[in-house]
C-alpha cells in the first residue's frame, strides 16, 4: 500500500508514505519551508513545524498510539459530519465518525512557494453509512510550509439538502497553559460547557486557570496565541467557519482521559478549534458545495 502510493503521490525528497507499527499509513513531510506528518485514517494531520520555528506549533501527545478505528490524541482531528455528542444517537461517536475511518489520496504536488500539498478524500463504507446516508464527499486539503492551511470540503451529490456539523480540531503546543493568553474574541457570545451549558459573553482576552471548554458563536474571527514562555505566538485564520471552541482540558480531566502525555501533558497544549456547530451547523443544499479553511502561522517574538 505505501509502495503504490509513493510511486503515485510521492514527491521526491518532499513526500513519502510510510506504514507505521499498527499498519496505518503515515504521510511524512519535509520541505524547504516545515515539516508534518499526516495518519491517512482520518486524514489527521499529526504534527507541524515551520523551519522557523524551533518548537512544533501543533502538538501531540507523547501518549498517543495510532491504531486502525481508534482516534488520535493531538494533531488535528477531523470531527464531521456532527460536532461533540450526536444529536439523538448516545451510541454514535463523540465529534462523528471521520477521524477514525479510511481515507484515500486523490492528489499531491509542490506549491509555487515550495509548500506541500496533499489532498484526501473520506471513504464511505456501510459501516459509515448506517451514521449518516446522505451521498456526499468530503475531501481535505493541506498544505504545508511556513504556514499550515487546512481546507475541509463537503459536496452534497445527492438530491436532498443535509445539515453538518464539522471541526478541525487543532492541539497547539505551547510553553505552558498558565502563561498563555488567547485573543480575538471579545465581545463574543460562548456557550460554556464546564460544569453545564450556560450562554455568556467574553470580555477581553482568554487566560487559562482551570477545566476551560468553550463554544464561540457566530465569529469569523482570527484568533492568536500569545505564548510568554516561547516567545511566539500563533495566529489562527478561518474561513466558512462561525464558531471557534478554546479548550484545555485542566488536570484532573487529562488525568481521567489518560492520554494526554505524562507527567503534565496538557499543560503543553491548548486547542483553539474552527468550527461549524450549535446555532452554526451548515445546511449543504442538494448539488452545492460547503468549505472550511483554516490557515496557521507562528511568529517568533
Ligand atoms: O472541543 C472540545 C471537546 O469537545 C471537549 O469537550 C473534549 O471532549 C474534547 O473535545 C476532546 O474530545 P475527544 O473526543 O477527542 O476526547
Amino acid at each position: 500500500m505505501a509502495e503504490t502510493l509513493n510511486t503515485q503521490f510521492g514527491i521526491k525528497g518532499q513526500l513519502v508514505f510510510n506504514a507505521d507499527a499498527s499498519g496505518l499509513i503515515v504521510a511524512e513531510i519535509d520541505n524547504v519551508l516545515g515539516s508534518a506528518s499526516l495518519c491517512l485514517q482520518g486524514a489527521h494531520l499529526m504534527t507541524w513545524q515551520p523551519k522557523s520555528q524551533a518548537v512544533p506549533v501543533v502538538w501531540l501527545s507523547r501518549d498517543t498510539k495510532p491504531a486502525v478505528g481508534k482516534s488520535i490524541r493531538g494533531g488535528a482531528p477531523v470531527c464531521w459530519p456532527w460536532f461533540g455528542a450526536h444529536a439523538t444517537e448516545s451510541a454514535f461517536p463523540g465529534h462523528g465518525f471521520a477521524r477514525t475511518v479510511p481515507w484515500r489520496v486523490i492528489e499531491s504536488g509542490t506549491e509555487p512557494d515550495g509548500a506541500t500539498r496533499l489532498t484526501l478524500r473520506l471513504v464511505a463504507s456501510d459501516k459509515t453509512r448506517i451514521q449518516w446516508s446522505h451521498e456526499c464527499n468530503v475531501d481535505l486539503t493541506v498544505i504545508v510550509g511556513e504556514t499550515l492551511r487546512m481546507e475541509m470540503t463537503t459536496e452534497n451529490t445527492g438530491s436532498t439538502d443535509f445539515v453538518i456539523g464539522e471541526a478541525l480540531h487543532t492541539y497547539f503546543q505551547i510553553g505552558d497553559i498558565g502563561q498563555v493568553r488567547v485573543t480575538g474574541l471579545d465581545g463574543c457570545e460562548y456557550w460554556d460547557k464546564v460544569g453545564g451549558s450556560n450562554l455568556r459573553r467574553q470580555e477581553g482576552g482568554i487566560s487559562f486557570s482551570g477545566e476551560t471548554d468553550r463554544v464561540y458563536i457566530n465569529t469569523g474571527a482570527t484568533c492568536v496565541i500569545h505564548d510568554d514562555e516561547l516567545n511566539r505566538r500563533i495566529h489562527i485564520s478561518k474561513s466558512g467557519s462561525l464558531s471557534t471552541v478554546v479548550w484545555t482540558p485542566w488536570v484532573e480531566k487529562a488525568n481521567k482521559m489518560g492520554d494526554m502525555g505524562q507527567p503534565e501533558g496538557w499543560r503543553e497544549m491548548v486547542c483553539v478549534e474552527s468550527v461549524n456547530a450549535i446555532e452554526n451547523v451548515v445546511k449543504v443544499a442538494a448539488g452545492t458545495t460547503h468549505t472550511l479553511i483554516v490557515e496557521y502561522r507562528a511568529e517568533s517574538v
